[in-house]
């Protein structure tokens, strides 16, 4: 009889063993996000037209419940709003509760609100975020410092383009191959005012994104952030964590909008780098995520256009193209890095064309 050879029998095991510890590491959703996204050559003809009537709309709702503020009624108002709204578009939607805390030790009720379209076949899918709170305070402003500001750019604007494309994507025809996740964060406005001149704590803004990007286990493929992208003659410049962390979407993004003719507005030239929600979401979960956010090329220094933060961020500085060219850009980016299942098979069959070795 032949003799089994126990050298040879345990090495097997140990190999078999070592492939069900990396199959099961692959599948706990806990690993690395796919690479980023190709570059976007596939143009998807079949992208829906996005209405800048209909988003400054969504703006004006938000504005009318009054500030945004957390522990607020109108905070509570708005975020029930918001669920009833996806939800009438067809999109699952979740809301996560918790308790933020403001620099100052107060406990600040905070939903982030989360709706989800699951496309039928999708493999991947994909972030859109803004945040929904409006600041508590006016601190650059000269009067009325202590009370809320509207935040009809700096809150409003960015959730109105996102539930814009909610309802394009409804009633679209041709609907995108893609798992989205539009994720409205909250209490990201409520940091350090500038009049308290001891600033001791770190990470006072963005309080939602740090508590969602801690408690999600999905894998994006890449993720857009919405900040201030409402504003009459905004100027969208390439913001430098963006550039550092996402560059690619970065690229396709401004390439995007300069084959629609958006880019009097999406500029391409580089800025500086801001902290915002897209940054807690990259360092917690690894997502190339790209913020498209205003930003003054008069005062480079500061970032943001002078109404920031002051009672000047309100209806009056709204402007519907402004929305619509954003809402516009980010929907072709989104349909042309997989608008349909034709989309998704030319990426896949270049993709595999591509990892061919060279003859
Ligand atoms: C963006 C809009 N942010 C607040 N409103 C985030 C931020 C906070 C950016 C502090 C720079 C400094
Ligand atoms: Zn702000």
């Amino acid at each position: 009889m032949k003799k089994r050879n126990p050298y040879k029998f345990y090495s097997l095991l140990l190999i078999s063993c070592l492939g069900l510890v990396i199959i099961l590491f692959n599948c706990n959703g806990k690993t690395k996000p796919p690479p980023p996204p190709p570059p976007a050559v596939y143009w998807n003809n079949n992208t829906p037209k996005v209405n800048g009537d209909s988003a400054y709309a969504f703006v004006k709702k938000q504005v009318d419940f009054g500030p945004r503020v957390p522990n607020s009624e109108p905070h509570v108002k708005c975020g029930d709003y918001f669920l009833e709204q996806f939800k009438a578009y067809g999109w699952e939607v979740k809301a996560q509760s918790f308790k933020a805390m403001r620099f100052d030790d107060v406990e600040l009720d905070s939903r982030n609100i989360i709706a989800s379209y699951k496309a039928p076949k999708a493999t991947r899918t994909i972030l859109l975020a803004a945040h929904w709170d409006a600041r508590y305070v006016a601190d650059k402003d000269s009067v009325d410092t202590k009370k809320p500001i509207d935040g009809a750019n700096d809150g409003a604007s960015g959730v109105a383009v996102l539930m814009e494309l909610a309802r394009t994507i409804s009633q679209a025809k041709v609907k995108p191959n893609i798992n989205i996740d539009i994720v409205l964060f909250d209490s990201e406005d409520q940091g350090y005012p500038n009049f308290i001149k001891e600033q001791t704590k770190q990470d006072t803004w963005c309080l939602g994104s740090q508590h969602w990007a801690k408690n999600n286990d999905t894998n994006y493929w890449y993720g857009i952030l919405l900040d201030m992208v409402g504003a009459k003659g905004a100027k969208f410049y390439k913001e430098g964590y963006s550039i550092r962390t996402a560059g690619e979407v970065v690229k396709d993004l401004w390439q995007v909008a300069s084959k629609i003719g958006t880019n009097g507005y999406f500029v391409a030239l580089d800025a500086p780098e801001i902290v915002d929600d897209h940054v807690y979401v990259n360092k917690s979960k690894s997502v190339p995520m790209v913020d498209i956010i205003e930003f003054d090329p008069n005062d480079p220094a500061t970032y943001f256009a002078k109404y920031h933060h002051t009672h000047k961020d309100n209806m009056d500085i709204i402007d519907k193209e402004t929305l619509k060219a954003v809402g516009q850009t980010v929907l072709q980016y989104v349909y042309n890095t997989f608008g349909s299942q034709e989309q998704a098979d030319a990426f896949q069959k270049a993709a595999q064309e591509k990892a061919k070795p060279a003859k």
